[in-house]
């Protein structure tokens, strides 16, 4: 399929790159660091073979969120949008921009996300999962009521927030020791994004901001499987003891009204097929996870998965080009 538009699609900067080493074998750490900091020839080379007209672009995973001195977060977040700013300038027609912010600082995040959007044309924000505070062992999840005000200007500025995974730190993390394989992409990077998406909708974030967009990735992180037995347990539950749901609807309802999820890195025709059939079409977004996922494998797969051509087009395209207001 020609036209596709990709949305979780990474790159990272001198300093920030070295994040990403854990995730590669040696053997291909010298193409994956490569391939992140480029910023457009490798990149655009895969877009044109692919049929993937735009990507948006964003900063890896933990960066940000990993850094709990609030200025050095808010520097760092400045100058990595202000760089793919640059790059999506040199490209424009093929690449647009997700900020990174530092959400350490409610007000601070606030602030740059409205510059983004506003002044680079940023077309939202992607965060990844909770931030560190304090001395790097406190947690903050942002269905926390300081985030209330960030949640309504992102609301108000009409752009999506894609949470992105990060790894649970150790201490929050001893059901994975002795098998570090579960870490990252093979299942605590699902488990970790998952929960927080879930007090997001459970805390009532979208009764206050019904117009509010979330995008997960990864075919939503394992959650369309998991949605009735989610809501079917919490409807008996919650009730009578106080199970701390305040939100008024089913989760269900908010992944079908407020949030979107995406196929990067979970090339599954049954589990496209599955979420299409939980969510509705409308709710899906191709997307490939490059550089950490081939390009080649993300495209081939889709434009060949028996999904019939009216559904490739609206995930593949016009579902993403009517949330970016691109066509
Ligand atoms: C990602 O950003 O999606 C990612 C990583 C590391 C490994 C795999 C992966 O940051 O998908
Ligand atoms: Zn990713």
């Amino acid at each position: 399929m020609q036209g596709k538009i990709a949305l979780e699609e990474h790159f990272a900067m001198d300093d920030t790159v070295e994040q990403s080493v854990r995730f590669s074998s040696q053997k291909h750490w010298a193409e994956l660091r490569s391939r992140l900091l480029d910023a457009c020839d490798v990149r655009l080379a895969e877009m044109d073979r692919h049929g993937i007209e735009w990507m948006v672009i964003s900063l890896n995973s933990p960066t940000v969120q990993a850094i709990p001195d609030a200025v050095a977060a808010r520097e760092l977040a400045r100058r990595a949008n202000d760089a793919l700013a640059a790059h999506v300038a040199r490209r424009a027609g093929r690449f647009l921009g997700f900020a990174a912010l530092p959400m350490q600082d409610p007000d601070a995040a606030t602030a740059e996300l409205t510059r983004c959007v506003r002044e680079l044309g940023f077309r939202g924000a992607m965060v990844n999962g909770f931030t560190q505070t304090g001395d790097g062992s406190g947690l903050a999840y942002y269905d926390l009521p300081e985030y209330r005000p960030f949640w309504r200007v992102v609301e108000s500025l009409a752009v999506p927030f894609y949470l992105h995974p990060r790894n649970p730190l150790p201490v929050d993390a001893r059901i994975y020791d002795g098998h570090p394989w579960l870490y990252g992409p093979a299942w605590a990077f699902g488990q970790e994004t998952a929960v927080h998406a879930l007090r997001l909708m459970g805390s009532g974030l979208f009764d206050e901001c019904p117009g509010l967009r979330l995008v997960l990735g990864h075919m939503g992180e394992g959650l369309p499987y998991n949605l009735w037995r989610v809501d079917n347990a919490n409807a008996w539950l919650w009730r009578d003891v106080g199970h701390g749901y305040p939100a008024k609807k089913t989760i269900t309802e908010y992944m079908k009204e407020n949030v979107y999820i995406t196929t990067a890195g979970n090339f599954s025709t049954p589990v496209l097929k599955a979420a299409i059939e939980i969510l509705g079409e409308d709710r899906i977004l191709f997307s490939t996870d490059w550089p950490f996922e081939d390009i080649a494998d993300a495209a081939t797969w889709f434009d060949r998965a028996g999904i019939g051509e009216e559904t490739r087009r609206r995930i593949g395209r016009e579902n993403a080009a009517a949330l970016f207001g691109l066509d």
